[in-house]
């Protein structure tokens, strides 16, 4: 089995101060959570940038700040959201890829979030897959819904996603596929054998899955975009405490933690970041 690789999805942009006073929304603060990480276990920080009163940003400069802080920090993968808020354009979303961070997501379809649509046709993300292409970020490739996996795969055979890829499951959300273990081995009994896999569970699904991911030989995301409580009314006081759960449950596994330089193989990237 490979090393698991831990991401830790720090802020994201649907959580707010009033519901966790624990969500980061600077870059010195998204930074110190990432370093907190980082220690903890995580090889990856997938981030999302703010505004400084908090509202969801995609503007380069707050990404270039924030990776800067982080690399100059510790070494921990750098993985930026194309996905942004619900309701952001094309543009917007894909604007920072330029910055070249380690890797860039990419959601394959849309789906109902919550009482929002996150929307994906899929000429935009022919759109997103391009830009990321275009500056050699290897993507991310977001699946909420089993058909996502499927157009994935379409495009690779167009030539717009190379294969084999690093798919992220994101299961349990209001509106979106469910989370239980049965969703996640249907899941992932889609993707090719050389492709890779990661699993982020919405909410009360966050911890049940990484074990189940970790038995099964997948890799995890936990932080407070997915999920705020480390159990049950506990708020989690950052993403780090969930990153140290997932760290625990692998110990308790058997199942080795990797090294930064073990995902970057795993993940199929260069030996050190691109920019
Ligand atoms: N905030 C969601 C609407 C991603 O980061 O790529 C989309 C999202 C996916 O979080
Ligand atoms: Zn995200």
């Amino acid at each position: 089995m490979q090393p698991l690789m831990i991401t830790a999805a720090i802020c994201g942009a649907e959580v707010f101060r009033d519901q966790s006073p624990y969500v980061p929304y600077s870059p010195a603060e998204l930074a110190d959570e990432a370093v907190r990480c980082f220690e903890a276990g995580a090889t990856m920080v997938h981030l999302h940038v703010r505004e400084p009163d908090g509202t969801p940003s995609q503007r380069a400069d707050l990404f270039a700040a924030t990776m800067a802080s982080i690399r100059a920090r510790c070494p921990i993968l750098v993985q930026f959201s194309t996905g942004g808020a619900v309701g952001m354009g094309v543009d917007e979303r894909a604007d920072a890829v330029k910055l070249r961070p380690d890797m860039a997501t990419l959601s394959t379809g849309s789906v109902n979030f919550g009482d929002d649509v996150f929307s994906n046709p899929t000429p935009l993300v022919r759109q997103i897959a391009r830009r990321i292409r275009q500056f050699d970020v290897v993507p991310e490739i977001e699946c909420f819904d089993s058909g996502m996996v499927d157009t994935a795969l379409r495009l690779a055979r167009d030539g717009e996603i190379a294969l084999p890829a690093h798919f992220d499951f994101v299961l349990g959300m209001a509106g979106g596929m469910g989370g239980s273990e049965r969703h996640l081995d249907f899941m992932r009994s889609l993707v090719p054998d050389d492709c890779t896999w990661s699993v982020a569970g919405i909410g009360r699904f966050e911890l049940p899955l990484a074990r189940h991911a970790i038995a099964v030989g997948g890799h995890v995301r936990v932080g407070l975009e997915d999920n705020l409580y480390l159990s049950k009314g506990v708020l989690a006081k950052g993403s780090f405490e969930l990153v140290a759960a997932v760290a625990q449950l692998a110990a308790e596994a058997g199942r080795k933690l990797a090294t930064v330089d073990e995902a970057r193989a795993i993940l199929r990237l260069p030996s050190r970041p691109l920019a």
